[in-house]
């Protein structure tokens, strides 16, 4: 084991580097106490968010390899309706809320990072190591899932198999920190009163008394924030998180107050005019495939083609039903449609074996999809032709596409050019 002396070279490695004088172990559990309610509540809608993709289903899941990690899948419902519009709005604006929290809690505890030495037992190196992966998988899964809902895909891995066995690495390890570190915490908390440090001004504040655990400064300058100022201040980043971002999952006029959600805020003319996801040019869709030679292609005991004329003249069905986005975004719209059920029959199949949906975009997870039987079923399913009364605009999936209640955003395929009614098994 190295001695005390032999520390790296540098002043971060000198615990008197860091000054500031509200480290300590109140504030740093303060921070902690938020994460620790708001954390599993984004790691539960998040594994819900995976389940709601019915992997389980051909084609479907880009994690074949997830082993163990599936033991809780289940078949995804399709009422209520505004279900997954609430588990994924909560998973995404959630997560941004709780960033500035993050970022205080690791700016509380950084002196921490350049402990020396490193180590003075096994035991303690074994805590080290898991804070290594709780710390990477924290900035990991923010990282991801917030480069992720801005559409900018600059890791060099899919983002879907990442971000979700990142997930279980950085469960692992905050399972382990929270049994570790809960009596401290505890302690910690009791040792001030959160009502007392929000009456202290700045020329009050000091420092919180020396600790075993070496996050108060041993050489602590002046206060020139007080407590209260600081919490005040992570708590502002997170409201302003919030009120920037919560307007994407509603409908009317507040939905403009979402500065930081991504995508362009004109989205198409008339009723066509809510969130597109990705346009019809930007996946190489052009006019010419979608035009009066389109045919959608069913696939059951028979085999038959029909043009959108012929769907026209099936009994349509309206229901007002959400897109819901992984990304978090979420709007209602009144579809109408024929009834996937209807066009199982049509083509001599039930239904009852779900559904393989093909679009006319080519490649990529979105080419595709399956539906389980309950969502082909259901009778609110529809294969959409219309839109609050107007023909679907072609970057909202004309022709056709898939509108399936409480769905995630993605299985409502768009382009649809053929669905496959598999056999019931
Ligand atoms: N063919 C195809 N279908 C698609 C997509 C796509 O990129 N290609 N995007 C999906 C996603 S992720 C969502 S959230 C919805 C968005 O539908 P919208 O663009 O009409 O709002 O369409 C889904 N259907
Ligand atoms: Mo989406």
């Amino acid at each position: 084991m190295l001695r005390g002396e032999e520390r790296p070279p540098g002043p971060f490695f000198r615990p008197e580097f860091w000054r500031s004088p509200l480290r300590g172990p109140w504030l740093t559990s303060v921070f902690g106490i938020v994460l620790l309610v708001g954390i599993p509540i984004v790691a539960v809608t998040g594994l819900v968010s995976y389940a709601a993709y019915n992997p389980r289903l051909p084609g479907n899941d880009i994690t074949p390899e997830r082993g163990l990690f599936g033991f809780y899948l289940f078949d995804w419902p399709t009422s209520p309706i505004w279900l997954y519009r609430l588990t994924q709005g909560v998973h995404v604006i959630l997560g941004l809320t709780l960033l500035p929290v993050l970022l205080a809690k690791l700016w509380s505890v950084i002196p921490k990072l350049f402990a020396w030495p490193p180590a003075t037992s096994a035991a303690q190196m074994l805590e080290r190591a898991s804070l290594l992966l709780l710390v990477g998988g924290a900035v990991f899964q923010f990282v991801t899932g917030i480069l992720n809902i801005q559409l900018f895909y600059v890791f060099p891995f899919s983002f879907y198999p990442a971000h979700l066995y990142g997930a279980w690495v950085f469960l692992a390890a905050l399972v382990a920190h929270v049994v570790i570190k809960l009596p401290t915490a505890v302690t910690a908390l009791r040792s001030r009163s959160l009502r007392r440090e929000l009456r202290t001004p700045l020329r009050d504040t000091r420092p919180e008394p020396p600790d075993p655990h070496g996050l108060v400064s041993p050489a602590p300058a002046p206060a020139t924030v007080s407590r209260r100022g600081l919490l005040a201040f992570v708590g502002g980043g997170s409201l302003a998180m919030f009120g920037l971002s919560v307007g994407q999952t509603l409908d009317g006029p507040l939905r403009r107050t979402a500065l930081l959600a991504p995508h362009g805020r004109d989205y198409g003319p008339g009723p066509n005019d809510f969130q597109v996801n990705k346009t019809a040019a930007s996946v190489g869709i052009v006019p010419a495939e979608t035009g009066s030679g389109w045919r959608l292609t069913l696939v059951g005991a028979r085999r038959m083609q029909l043009s959108r004329e012929d769907l026209l003249a099936l009994p349509l069905r309206t229901y007002r039903l959400p897109i819901a986005c992984v990304e978090g975004w979420s709007t209602e719209q009144a579809w109408t449609g024929v009834r996937l059920a209807d066009l199982a029959r049509l083509c001599g199949a039930t239904g009852d074996g779900g559904v393989y949906v093909r679009s006319l975009q080519r490649g990529g997870v979105f080419s595709h999809a399956s539906l389980s039987a309950g969502q082909t079923t259901d009778p609110r399913s529809l294969l959409a032709l219309r839109v609050n009364g107007a023909d679907l605009s072609l970057d909202h999936g004309f022709p056709a596409r898939i509108m399936v209640p409480n769905a995630p955003g993605v299985h409502n395929t768009k382009w649809v050019r053929e669905l496959d009614f598999r056999p019931a098994s």
